[in-house]
């Protein structure tokens, strides 16, 4: 099984690098026309303002192909993106019946882990210090498969772990699941923190997971 941190990251990669070249075309495109098509030296822009007619667009200048060139080519960007961007949705929601099930409560403003009767080198609750602060430390195995089943105590919460690029909204009352294998690449410890802002701590509602071999 894939892992799914590495399906995030491909996406991010890709996403920017469309950003990228977008960016540097328009970019090109416009530094080009300002300087290929401004006025004639001596040629002042008052001079042609009696020409214009307010709301009227000047039919003259207009060009189906190029009309049709920028509306059709982002379409179909924009329609490939999307259908890219499943791909970690798909990877976050495939329900692995065999995964480690491993409880997380949210509420105002932590977070409480709960590993049920798995072995403790699977998955272990403990305690660690972050900037002056007690937090929640996760410890998992990398290689094994969890299923995260989130709940909040008291209003929306979105726990995002950081380092996997995987972040869900979970609400009072409802149980939401999302599923990932660490992978060898993801040993290390990263951060959880809330991306649904909850009030005056949300800021400081953070816990660390550690991946193990
Ligand atoms: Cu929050």
């Amino acid at each position: 099984m894939e892992a799914g941190g590495d399906v995030f990251w491909a996406l991010f990669n890709e996403f920017n690098l469309w950003a990228l070249l977008v960016f540097v075309i328009v970019m090109v495109w416009m530094f080009h026309h300002s300087l290929r098509y401004r006025s004639p030296d001596g040629k002042s822009l008052a001079n042609d303002a009696d020409e214009f007619i307010p709301g009227v667009f000047p039919k003259e200048n207009d060009d189906l192909r190029m009309e049709l060139a920028w509306t059709i080519i982002p379409f179909i960007l924009i329609i490939y993106l999307t259908f890219i961007a499943w791909g970690p949705i798909d990877e976050l929601w495939s329900a692995d019946p065999d995964a480690h099930e491993i409880k997380i409560t949210a509420s105002q403003w932590s977070w409480d882990f709960d590993c049920g009767d798995l072995d403790a080198d699977i998955c272990e609750v403990s305690n660690i210090d972050v900037e002056g602060q007690t937090k929640p430390l996760l410890l998992l195995k990398a290689g094994e498969s969890y299923m995260f089943n989130m709940t909040s105590e008291d209003v929306t919460h979105a726990p995002f772990f950081l380092d996997w690029g995987l972040k869900e909204d979970i609400q009072p009352g409802m149980e939401t699941r999302i599923y990932h294998t660490p992978s060898i690449d993801e040993i290390g410890a990263s951060l959880l923190m809330c991306t649904e802002y909850c009030g005056k701590d949300h800021g400081y509602m953070t816990a660390v997971v550690e991946v193990h071999a």
